[in-house]
């Protein structure tokens, strides 16, 4: 009878540590952040203002963050001025280089966070070390009281890990509005809510979903 009971103890435990390395399985499966620029809340509070804290053109400086050593507040603009803001000026990526210690693996899960006061929502252009791709914004009216509340949108696509390489990568995005400028209304462009780079490692990115994911959004 004894030794039924510490048999039954013995099962019981088996069953237990089969739960535990089972879910700790499926959470390395799961999607890990490599990296987040600021935070998804829906407001550009923790980015870079421009004066007078308006969603306005900021002057056109090059942006590089880095991830690891830029900060939200001072490296990374809250808003991004599009292609024909000013007379069909070519649009100025802002770029986030970052570093892979490891060969990259699996699929990559890019999310942005954008927000519009305007109109005239402007077209999120990705490149990824080269690989480009157009996303078109679909923004749902945010009812988040502030004076930055306005529609919102995420944006968000898979890619494969041979996008990325070991050591230095380079993500480039831009604000795209291709219809002729209108003299009263410059405000097109991207406000930015937060920006995510996922991996899942154990992840397949069948071969030939990159041209269907990113050609179903893009006319590059
Ligand atoms: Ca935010």
């Amino acid at each position: 009878m004894k030794d039924r009971f510490h048999e039954n103890i013995l099962k019981v435990i088996v069953v237990l540590l089969a739960i535990v390395i089972g879910s700790g399985i499926s959470a390395e499966a799961a999607s890990q952040v490599v990296w987040q620029i600021g935070k998804f809340d829906q407001s550009p509070e923790e980015f870079k203002m421009p004066k007078r804290r308006r969603m306005v053109q900021q002057p056109a400086t090059e942006v590089v963050y880095i991830v690891g050593k830029s900060k939200p507040a001072e490296d990374w603009p809250a808003y991004q001025p599009a292609s024909a803001d000013k007379a069909g000026s070519p649009a100025r990526p802002y770029t986030i280089q970052f570093e892979l210690p490891q060969a990259p693996e699996g699929v990559y899960t890019l999310k942005v966070g954008l927000l519009s006061r305007s109109a005239r929502v402007a077209q999120l252009r990705v490149e990824i070390n080269g690989h480009p791709g157009l996303f078109y914004q679909h923004p749902k009216l945010n009812y988040m009281a502030g004076e930055w509340a306005g529609p919102a949108d995420t944006i968000a696509f898979d890619f494969p890990a041979r996008f990325l390489e070991k050591g230095t990568n380079k993500l480039a995005l831009s604000a795209i509005y291709n219809a002729p400028p209108v003299d009263n209304d410059r405000n097109a462009g991207l406000g930015y809510d937060a920006i995510e780079l996922d991996q899942d490692s154990a992840g397949k990115f069948p071969s030939d979903a990159v041209t269907a994911d990113i050609d179903r959004k893009s006319v590059v």
